[in-house]
């Protein structure tokens, strides 16, 4: 019998070795060990991911490889997300969430995705390379109180800033609270913004932004 190290390490090196069937099969097994859904993925399943990031920045991996892994990581994460367990006390605000315009890295986006909705928040998804005035056209219509924008590259960040510029000349900056995070965003980056929240991974995003609605709803 496996023990729970070893499981998250068969997961992460799953993802790292591109092997879809076994991401899946370990996915289970972890289950069956009684590993948390959550522990899975962020031990397992981001942790090889990681590594993956690593090795396409030595150039030991390139583009078919990486996306071979993201689909390797995809398919363990569809095991476990229907046995994360969901928060029906959760929060219930509406966040939307999405990619800022000219950036397809939509892998963490989803994560934070999935994390939100376990902690009962209720997300409305709009892909990636979102256009700036398509989050604040969907978060009117919808009336959420959060605007979640993720990017995964330097030269797409300016995109959060147009976000949070376009918040402010339409005069309700104030009735939204603005996440941001992924790879090149730094607590800086988003206090330089106007940003009201960083959160580093899927996890901080859904403990900061909960923490930060209760003051919020109390002011
Ligand atoms: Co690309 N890529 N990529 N890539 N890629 C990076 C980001 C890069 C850092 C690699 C490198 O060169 N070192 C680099 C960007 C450099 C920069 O900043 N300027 C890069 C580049 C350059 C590119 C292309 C331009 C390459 C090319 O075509 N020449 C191209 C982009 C095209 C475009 O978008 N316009 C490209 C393409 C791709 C693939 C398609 C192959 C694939 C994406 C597949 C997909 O997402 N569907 C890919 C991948 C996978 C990566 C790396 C290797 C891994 C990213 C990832 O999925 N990580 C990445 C290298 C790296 O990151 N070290 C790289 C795993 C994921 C779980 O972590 O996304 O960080 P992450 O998400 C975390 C946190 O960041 C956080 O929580 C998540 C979960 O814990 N988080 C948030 C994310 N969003 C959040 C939002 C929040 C809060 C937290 O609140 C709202």
């Amino acid at each position: 019998m496996k023990n729970k190290e070893d499981i998250l390490l068969e997961l992460a090196r799953a993802v790292v070795d591109m092997e879809e069937d076994t991401c899946r099969r370990s996915a289970r097994e972890s289950l069956g060990a009684g590993i948390e859904a959550a522990e899975a993925i962020n031990g397992g399943l981001v942790k090889g991911m990681m590594v993956v990031g690593d090795k396409y920045e030595r150039e030991e991996y390139f583009i078919p490889e990486v996306l071979l892994c993201s689909d390797a990581m995809l398919a363990g994460l569809a095991v476990l997300q229907p046995h994360l367990p969901v928060d029906r006390g959760g929060t219930a605000a509406k966040v939307v969430l999405g990619v800022v315009r000219g950036d397809t890295h939509d892998i963490g986006k989803s994560l934070v995705k999935i994390m939100l909705e376990a902690a009962g928040f209720e997300v409305y998804d709009l892909g990636r390379d979102v256009p700036p005035a398509d989050f604040v056209t969907k978060a009117l219509e919808v009336g959420a109180s959060v605007i979640g924008l993720s990017t995964l590259m330097s030269t797409t960040m300016d995109g959060m800033r147009t976000v949070i510029e376009d918040l402010e000349a339409r005069g309700i900056r104030d009735r939204f609270l603005v996440m941001v995070g992924g790879g090149p965003v730094s607590p800086a980056f988003a206090r330089e913004i106007g940003a009201d929240l960083y959160a580093p991974d899927a996890n901080s995003a859904v403990r900061n932004l909960t923490a930060l609605l209760e003051v919020w709803s109390c002011a």
